[in-house]
Formats: structure tokens, sequence, C-alpha cells
């Protein structure tokens, strides 16, 4: 077999240099990351035999993920958004920290600043045509106690599966509001039942999972941020039972306890009570968030919105 180039002292010589260890300057535990990325860099090289026009399309290829905004595509499908979730699960079991709504990852299509309204909101103002949708619920502490004055902040895809902000036909804020939880802790919306999302299917995240032989699509899903003082803020989802991709998501989403039942409404006096002339849709779902403590993993994630 062919002599390890990483194992000599030559190629030892140039990480040390690479990542810094020459110097006392810089932060030491940054040089330690950089040493391993780039030790497992070659390491890759090497064990896969990977030639340099290969690697300059990798290289040319993680430019274009840059270039087209997919970088919050490519991670969640390559299922590390998920295991930075599994790692804050971790760290709360470790410290204690049990039960309560899970967590899932937030996903590249928030935006802040969504209307705020107490109590209730009417999430859809673009005509859809799909399903109308009902949601209530409420937010609990980890006794089951009501939290009043919780920011529900709701997100989802119209009926298409588009997102507004990322799609010019759409009106800024579409299917986002923020709902503050009214005395008893309860939120309820109306909106239009989501489609799934599918990654753009000429970009380069779908361009990898196709060469992996993966598809890029979303079940159906509702995404929230649940925040109140003194609790952790939640991030999750909720999935729209019945969805065939329901454990199929590209993004590594789903969680048992985040598919809440959903009854379709047909009875025509229950349509015509509720002002409407075709079946709906309801789901309730009631949050449960944990009271802030100390050593505890950060619940607020910090990374760059769109604007
Ligand atoms: C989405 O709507 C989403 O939630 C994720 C995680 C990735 C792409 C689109
Ligand atoms: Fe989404």
């Amino acid at each position: 077999m062919r002599e390890k180039l990483l194992h000599t002292a030559q190629v030892k010589a140039l990480i040390n240099k690479v990542a810094g260890f020459e110097t006392s300057e810089g932060d030491q535990r940054l040089k330690k990351i950089i040493e391993r990325v780039v030790t497992d860099v070659m390491r890759t090289i090497e064990d896969f035999d990977v030639s340099p026009t290969e690697f300059w399309a990798a290289a040319a290829y993680l430019t274009k993920v840059g270039q087209s905004h997919e970088m919050g595509l490519l991670i969640p499908g390559l299922g590390i958004e998920h295991f930075l979730d599994l790692r804050m699960d971790q760290q709360e079991r470790e410290a204690g920290l049990t039960g309560g709504t899970p967590r899932t990852i937030e996903g590249p299509l928030y935006i802040e600043g969504a209307p705020l309204s107490k109590g209730e909101a009417r999430l859809d103002q673009d005509p859809e045509t799909g399903e109308v949708l009902f949601m209530d619920g409420q937010v609990k502490d980890a006794q089951g106690n009501p939290v009043p004055g919780a920011i529900v902040d709701v997100w989802h895809a119209n009926t298409d599966g588009w997102y507004s902000h990322f799609d010019p036909k759409q009106t800024p804020f579409n299917l986002r509001r923020r709902i503050e939880t009214d005395v008893d802790g309860k939120y309820k919306f109306r909106s239009m039942l989501p489609k799934g999302y599918g990654v753009p299917p000429d970009g380069p995240t779908n361009e990898l999972l196709s060469a992996i032989g993966r598809h890029g699509e979303r079940p159906a899903h509702i995404h929230f941020f649940v925040s109140a003082p003194g609790y952790r803020k939640l991030t999750t989802q909720i999935n729209i039972d019945g969805d065939p991709l329901l454990h199929d998501d590209f993004a590594f989403a789903t969680r048992d306890e985040l598919i809440p039942a959903i009854t379709h409404h047909t009875d025509t006096a229950e349509i015509n009570a509720r002002g409407l002339n075709e079946p709906f849709a309801t789901i309730t779902f009631d949050f449960t968030m944990h009271k802030e403590a100390a050593d505890l993993p950060a619940a607020v994630v910090e990374r760059a919105h769109a604007a």
C-alpha cells in the first residue's frame, strides 16, 4: 500500500504551520478546529484519491452554494442542522431538563418583524386556493400552568409550497405573524394549509442531493418560535399529518411529538358556522416551555436572517 502522506513529518509540519501553532498569536481553540478540518479534508483527498480537478470542482461548488444563498438549504440537507438539535437535546438531558415540546430546526426562511396581534391572527393575506386551516392551542409551563403574554411567532409556506419574502408573488409577511397569548396562555389563528417545500430544482443543493440519489423535498409543516420572559425560547415545527413525505424529510426535522391530529371538517352545518363554503381543517397543539436555568445550552440561536 502507498504511504499515507498525512502521516509524514513533512505534512504534519505543514498542518502545524497552517493552523497557526507556530505562533502564540490568535485563538487557541480556533487553531485546533482549523487543524482538524484541514486534516480531515486532506485525509478525504488521500483516502478517496480525489484528483485536483475534482477538488477544484468541490471548491467551485461551495462558491456556488454561497452565491446562490443556499448555505441554509445545504446544511439541513446534510443533516447538520438536525445534529445541532440533537446536541442541544443531549446537553439539556445532561442538565436534567426533560419533557416539554421538542425543538426542531429553524430552517432558512424566517423573517423578523412579522405583524403582532393579541390572542389571534389571520395569516393568509394573499388570495389562495386550498383548504382553510384553523389552528389553536395553549402555551404552558412544565407544570401545565398557562403562560400568558408569550409570543407565538409562526411562519409557513403557501398552498404552492412557497414562502413570502422568497417569492415575488406574495406580499410582505403573508403567512407570517406573531401572536401574543391571552390571559389563559391561548393563541389561535386562521390560515391556509401549506404544501411541502422543495429546494430550487436548478440550485446547487439539489445538484448534490441528486448526485447522491436523494430528493430535496420537505413534507408540509408550520414553523414556530415561542418565547416568553423567563422561559427558554422554543424553536419548533408541526407537521401536517397525512403528507406522504412525513417521514422522508430532506431536512430531517420530523419528530413524533410534532405531528398533531388534523381534523378535516366536511359537515355543511360546521362549514356554514365558520362562514365558509368549503371543507376546512382544524389542528390543536399546545406548547410546553421550560423555565430558563443555569448550565443549559443557549436556547436562543443567533443566525443571520434574510431581511
Ligand atoms: C424550509 O421550509 C425549511 O423549513 C427548511 C428546513 C429548509 C428549506 C425550506
Ligand atoms: Fe419551512
